[in-house]
């Protein structure tokens, strides 16, 4: 699969600014916690502020992919948190999965989606469903960084309807021959390893592994992007791909096999845009104190006031659901569509939270002093995949009144 001119590292300039960044608990949440959990938050947190905070400005404004950051992501145990030790994985609750993707988009989502489609989108699909030989083969080298993976389920005319996906498989004996395209995949021009779903000859879904320089396999990147421009994304394109039968997943046929797959990033997302909207709050927080108009900090006003007290209302109550969510993953009782609802109230909430902010930090917020903008555009992004609101909201619809919208 041709790379695209990333494997050159572009020069990225690290900032001297300090991130002073500090966590929000209005709510004593940490006494919820457990003190691995918090450890292991701290630690990402840690990591970000050193790793992250002072070049991914740098990063966003440029379009470059921090590809630097991938080992470093390994090494912290972001990708497959919840994956057992064996293959690689940290072993961890969904409780620490979901507080390291917190502390991951508080740096910034496309840092976070890094992971999400590494840990849920890739190794958590290998491991559901894959052989133990497919296991053994690439959970090791994803969870440490060696490998970049990548998740090929939307097509170009097919994005919030997968199951009218024409990428299709055809038997040649020892092979599957693969044709369609995929489009907006996150990691893709970088990937050495792809998870594609694709139609069998029956009509169903079907999960195969693609290794980077499989014949007729191409990832050309998708540039112009407003949004999520420190994360890579482009297409994914088969011309009579031939997948050996080793390729496919054995354990699973149907729509059920990429959409568990999305439960468990949606999850992570429902916890990640926490960290996004603590950042803004928090930078809106101190420039309230630090701003002085009409002779008194900005904070001072109550106009100021409201919209920061609402900020911290929503955040808490994004918290709650999330680590209520986190219980119930934990006894594997959350449902998809639990875990909708709270993918989406939690973007939706620190979308509207990043605007909030941006308007308490004036002309100032919308500049690359701050991170405000960055998370705002980022968020509109987050907003749509994995599930765009209003298809989540439609989830939430078909749950509570069992009429189905989709069909
Ligand atoms: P439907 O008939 O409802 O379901 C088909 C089968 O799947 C099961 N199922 C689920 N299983 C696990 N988790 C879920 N969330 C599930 N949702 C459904 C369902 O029980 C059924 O199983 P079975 O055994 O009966 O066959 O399917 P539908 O075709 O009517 O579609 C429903 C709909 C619209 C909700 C679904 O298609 C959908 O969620 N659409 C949104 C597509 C989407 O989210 N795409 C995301 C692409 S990946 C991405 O964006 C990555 S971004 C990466 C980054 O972070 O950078
Ligand atoms: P469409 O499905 O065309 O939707 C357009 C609009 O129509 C939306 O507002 C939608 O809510 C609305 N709509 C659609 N159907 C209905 C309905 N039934 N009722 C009401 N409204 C409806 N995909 C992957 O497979 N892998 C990835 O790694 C990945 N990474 C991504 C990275 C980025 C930066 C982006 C932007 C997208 C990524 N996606 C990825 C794709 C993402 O999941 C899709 O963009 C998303 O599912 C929406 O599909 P679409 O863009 O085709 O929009």
């Amino acid at each position: 699969m041709k790379d695209n001119g990333h494997s050159v590292a572009p020069t990225i300039h690290r900032s001297a600014k300090q991130d002073r960044f500090q966590g929000h608990d209005y709510y004593n949440i940490d006494e919820l916690l457990e003190t691995e959990h918090i450890l292991v938050r701290d630690a990402v947190r840690d990591w970000v502020k050193q790793e992250v905070s002072p070049i991914i400005e740098d990063c966003a404004e440029r379009a470059i992919y921090p590809r630097h950051l991938v080992k470093g992501l390994g090494d912290i145990g972001a990708f497959g948190p919840s994956i057992p030790t064996k293959y690689g994985g940290g072993g961890m609750d969904e409780i620490a999965y979901g507080l390291m993707m917190q502390e991951l988009e508080r740096g910034d989502s496309g840092v976070r989606s890094a992971a999400s489609v590494q840990g849920s989108l890739v190794m958590y699909p290998i491991y559901k469903f894959g052989s133990e030989e497919q296991k053994m083969k690439y959970l090791p080298k994803l969870a440490s960084g060696e490998f970049i993976g990548c998740f090929g389920l939307t097509e170009p005319n097919h994005g919030s309807d997968p199951s009218s996906m024409i990428s299709n498989l055809k038997d040649d004996g020892d092979c599957y021959i693969l044709n369609g395209a995929k489009m907006w995949i996150t990691n893709s021009p970088l990937a050495d390893v792809c998870v594609v779903w694709a139609k069998d000859e029956e009509g169903k879904v079907r999960g195969v592994i693609l290794e980077k320089g499989m014949k007729g396999l191409s990832a050309p990147e998708i540039h112009g992007k407003w949004s999520l421009r420190a994360s890579c994304t482009g297409e994914l394109v088969f011309e009579d791909v031939r997948v050996p039968k080793a390729n496919v997943l054995p354990n699973v046929k149907g729509l059920k096999g990429p959409l568990s797959c999305l439960s468990k990033a949606r999850y992570g997302i429902a916890w990640g845009v926490i960290g996004a909207a603590m950042d803004c709050y928090d930078s809106a927080l101190r420039y309230s104190m630090e701003r002085r108009q009409f002779g008194k900090p900005i904070g001072q006003f109550q106009l100021t006031q409201k919209k920061l007290a609402e900020m911290i209302t929503e955040i808490t109550k994004a918290q709650l659901l999330a680590w209520r969510l986190g219980t119930l993953a934990n006894k594997g009782k959350a449902t998809p569509a639990q875990i909708s609802m709270a993918k989406r109230n939690n973007v939706h909430m620190a979308l509207e939270i990043a605007r909030e902010a941006r308007q308490i930090h004036g002309g100032m917020g919308i500049t690359n002093e701050y991170p405000i903008m960055r998370h705002m555009m980022n968020l509109e992004t987050v907003l749509t995949y994995e599930g765009t609101h209003d298809i989540h909201l439609l989830i939430t619809g078909y749950d509570v009144t069992g009429l189905n919208a989709f069909k």
